[in-house]
């Protein structure tokens, strides 16, 4: 009997739902709009999760481009039906939920502001996991009284190993993490690999260890009940209408596997009923509307041939195909472990796997490796984005940069190099900004949010960013939408490349 297993933890496993965040984020590009979340939140509330994901750069960045919705409104939205249950968010570290790096005060800012409108817990990451890219978002999130999650970006590589990452936790914890999250955005940790992990952590950190997977191999239910014997504290599930494939392993299975053993989640399996119910018909919906796709539930296990994310692999053939190259995708998948290497190994999550697989390519198709160098390769090689794992190949940097370049490599922290600017963005939009809500809005997306505020405040005479839904559907209902070919490129997941 399972209960003669030995479980290295006999607490109740407590769990994350994901179903408004990643899982629709992984699945139908972040496309659920917050009229299909609000019937159901009082229900999650009363499931007893440890928390509901909810917010984060893609849903934020959805909202204003391609939904129409204030973020913010959507999360007082959330915190008004969702009274017990902590709601969390994913945050970038310096870059917050944008796509560079802003000065202290901005981070200072959007901590407040996410913690005052309702977040309560903030899960920090960095793709390079340089740690002082976190330190101004920890020291935030605690300074307004928010639970610190500092995440590792996981990856596979000679200098990833189980040390490393060791390591890592120990310094995030002496830092004033709360707890620390296995972020495996790549759907890479496998099973075992994931206990022995988790179980080195729990003898060396004292702060709960959280374990983010998906299930786009099939690995994701083994990894969450590998971790649970190794005495991880919380794992990330998704409601089952949305779970699985990319998104991640289904909350009921494992609350099921779970009963009657030491780690039982204590959740009441019938709570689960009617949430599901509807979140069933916000899934048909979502197809219906041309947001889903029920191929993203294939087991899909080109991520453990090639360790390159999913989304990621997508992208590449979709730009091979663009160059009319679609023959050279193996000499890229050969390429891509060089780049990366060179490059220091860093992982591969947004936007490291959009920088290395477009150099990739670009080595391929020129015919010389680092003919071309795109800017966003320079910056990386310059420091812009922090301190990489390993080492960069000085060879490569040489040939990538200028002279005067190379004399100004970035090894401090690099938002130290950035002035206080959130006064200058408030004065930057004055003229269309109420809020400090709404400034964050237009400094971390300054190419939606002004024209979504416009439209916000004056509907009559200012067109929104995205077209009506009513309009999208009348416009599907009029053309049989075409199925999209395999390998299209994916507009599926703005946060991580693979989610
Ligand atoms: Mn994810």
């Amino acid at each position: 009997m399972i209960n003669d297993l030995p479980f290295a933890n006999d607490k109740p496993l407590c769990i994350t739902d994901t179903i408004l965040r990643d899982a629709h984020q992984s699945q139908a590009a972040t496309r659920m709009r917050i009229e299909d979340m609000i019937p159901a939140l009082e229900q999650l509330d009363e499931i007893g999760y440890w928390s509901l994901e909810c917010w984060g750069g893609a849903t934020f960045d959805s909202c204003l481009r391609f939904l129409n919705e204030d973020p913010w409104e959507r999360l007082r939205t959330i915190r008004k039906h969702v009274k017990k249950t902590k709601l969390q968010m994913l945050f970038r570290g310096q870059n917050i939920l944008g796509y560079k790096h802003y000065a202290d005060d901005t981070v200072d800012r959007f901590c407040a502001k996410s913690i005052e409108n309702g977040i309560d817990v903030i899960r920090i990451f960095d793709a390079l996991n340089d740690k002082k890219n976190l330190e101004a978002a920890i020291k935030s999130t605690k300074k307004y009284g928010g639970w610190v999650e500092a995440a590792m970006s996981y990856t596979i590589s000679p200098i990833h190993d189980e040390e490393y990452f060791v390591k890592l936790a120990v310094e995030l914890e002496q830092m004033g993490a709360d707890s620390i999250c296995i972020k495996d955005m790549a759907c890479l940790i496998l099973p075992e690999v994931a206990y022995s992990l988790v179980k080195k952590l729990k003898e060396k950190v004292k702060v709960p260890i959280h374990m983010h997977t998906h299930n786009t191999t099939g690995t994701g239910d083994m990894v969450n009940l590998m971790s649970a014997y190794a005495g991880v504290d919380i794992v990330d599930c998704a409601l089952s209408p949305l779970a699985n494939g990319t998104a991640q392993p289904s909350t009921e299975s494992l609350v099921v596997t779970l009963q009657g053993t030491p780690r039982d989640t204590g959740l009441d399996i019938k709570k689960f009923s009617e949430p599901a119910k509807h979140f069933r018909k916000v899934a048909d919906e979502l197809v219906r509307r041309g947001d889903l796709n029920r191929k993203v539930l294939n087991v899909d296990t080109n991520t453990l041939l090639y360790q390159v994310p999913g989304g990621m692999l997508s992208n590449l053939m979709g730009q091979l195909h663009d160059a009319g190259k679609d023959d050279q995708l193996y000499d890229v998948l050969e390429e891509i472990p060089r780049v990366r290497k060179e490059f220091g190994y860093i992982p591969l999550v947004t936007p490291t796997s959009q920088i290395v697989g477009t150099q990739a390519v670009m080595n391929i198709i020129a015919g010389e490796r680092y003919k071309m160098v795109p800017k966003e390769s320079k910056a990386l090689l310059k420091g812009e984005y922090g301190t990489v794992p390993g080492e960069i190949d000085e060879s490569i940097r040489k040939k990538c940069l200028t002279e005067e370049e190379l004399k100004n490599i970035i090894t401090c922290r690099p938002a130290d190099l950035i002035e206080p600017e959130f006064e200058k963005y408030k004065e930057e939009y004055k003229d269309i900004c109420h809020t400090d809500e709404d400034v964050l809005s237009c400094a971390l997306f300054p190419q939606v949010a002004p024209k979504f505020l416009k439209w916000r405040d004056d509907p009559e005479h200012n067109e929104p960013p995205a077209k009506p839904l009513e309009q999208i559907l009348a416009e599907k209902e009029g053309k049989a939408a075409a199925a999209a070919p395999d390998n299209a490129v994916r507009t599926l997941v703005i946060e991580d490349l693979s989610a």
